[in-house]
């Protein structure tokens, strides 16, 4: 019995070697330890030996039948670390892949920018209703109900004609001068402020126009502020908007917010004032209104006639990051298409 049990370990030890896949080890483990294997067998007559031999022949067997199994369990195991390794494997000199972040929109950009430089020069900010009523959309600013300067801006309204017949109708404000009034009836001058904000016109589209926009307005008020001031400010803040030193031209016009009301023009940002396509050789472009606030809307306001004296100045956001990125076309900006806006 000796013999045979020293014969299954030799086997054993010789097939083992031969293994390479983890059946084959159970395989062999049915084999050589499974109720029916010969080992098994022998382990059963065991019993039937004279207590000499089982002295000698029992332990001998177990130590056998212990290092069958473990070298089986060993070799189990070790296949397996060998695949989970190859299943877990990370090239680490493999390039990375790129982690796509989100970013501001181009129109976001700008609006911070523009509100960095207004802060930077003691301005503050503030908000207005996009939804607001005529009244303080025109009526207050010195645009009556039968003006003509109505027509200048199509509205979209809100309310129903019975209300606009009364004068208490509701609008998508038409202009960031909205804001004007209301914030005058809650601060005293000296001030400056900046109101930026979206306005909607019903308006066609074009590739310079757009039904919903945004605009910047600028409220400066006090005791002894002039055109010379306004020239300052819109100097300082278009070279800075577009870091280089820009000129900037008034030329009359008419707001009946404003009297003198002027447009103005900045030197064009393309060619530097010598003429190009971009400012359709006139070397300027056109980028918003502005004039000395009338004194028939400080008197709204509730301020003394005559007493103070300021300008307003309101300019298109979008225009603007046109002509700073040399974007052709306003309806980009809320087209939604991502190969327009990640290229910011
Ligand atoms: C106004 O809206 C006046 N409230 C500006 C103002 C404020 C004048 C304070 C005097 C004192 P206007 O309608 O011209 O003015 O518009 C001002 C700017 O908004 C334009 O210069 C242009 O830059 C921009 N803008 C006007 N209409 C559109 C449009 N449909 N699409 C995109 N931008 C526009």
């Amino acid at each position: 019995m000796l013999e045979k049990i020293k014969k299954i370990k030799e086997n054993f030890l010789e097939e083992i070697k031969k293994t390479t896949q983890e059946k084959e080890l159970v395989d062999l483990r049915v084999k050589y330890l499974g109720k029916k294997s010969e080992f098994n067998q022998l382990l059963k007559n065991l019993k039937n030996l004279s207590p000499e031999e089982k002295r000698e022949i029992g332990p001998f067997a177990n130590e056998v039948k212990k290092e069958i199994y473990t070298k089986i369990e060993a070799g189990i195991t070790k296949i397996e670390d060998a695949e989970n390794t190859e299943k877990e494997w990370i090239d680490v000199t493999a390039p990375g892949k790129k982690i796509r972040q989100g970013h501001l929109h181009p129109l976001s950009i700008v609006q911070r920018d523009i509100e960095d430089i207004f802060t930077t020069m003691g301005f503050e900010i503030a908000d207005g209703p996009e939804v607001d009523s005529e009244y303080y959309n025109f009526d207050a600013i010195n645009i009556p109900a039968d003006h003509p300067a109505r027509d200048m801006q199509d509205t979209f309204w809100i309310s129903k004609e019975a209300d606009r017949k009364k004068g208490e109708g509701i609008v998508l404000r038409t202009q960031t001068s909205n804001v004007q009034v209301q914030y005058m009836q809650k601060h005293k001058p000296p001030f400056r402020v900046i109101a930026p904000g979206r306005v909607f016109r019903s308006e066609a589209t074009d590739a310079s126009h757009e039904h919903t926009f945004h605009q910047f307005e600028a409220l400066v008020v006090g005791d002894n502020v002039s055109v010379a001031n306004f020239l300052y400010i819109a100097e300082t803040f278009f070279s800075k908007f577009f870091g280089k030193k820009l000129k900037i031209r008034l030329r009359p016009s008419y707001f009946p917010f404003v009297e003198p009301g002027f447009e103005f023009d900045i030197s064009c940002t393309n060619c530097g004032g010598k003429g190009c396509s971009t400012c359709s050789q006139t070397g300027w472009i056109e980028v918003g209104g502005a004039g000395m606030v009338h004194q028939n809307v400080f008197e709204t306001a509730g301020y003394e006639r005559g007493k103070y004296q300021g300008f307003a100045w309101g300019f298109g956001l979008e225009r603007l990051a046109m002509m700073k990125y040399k974007i052709n076309d306003i309806r980009l900006f809320h087209s939604g298409d991502v190969r327009f806006t990640k290229q910011f």
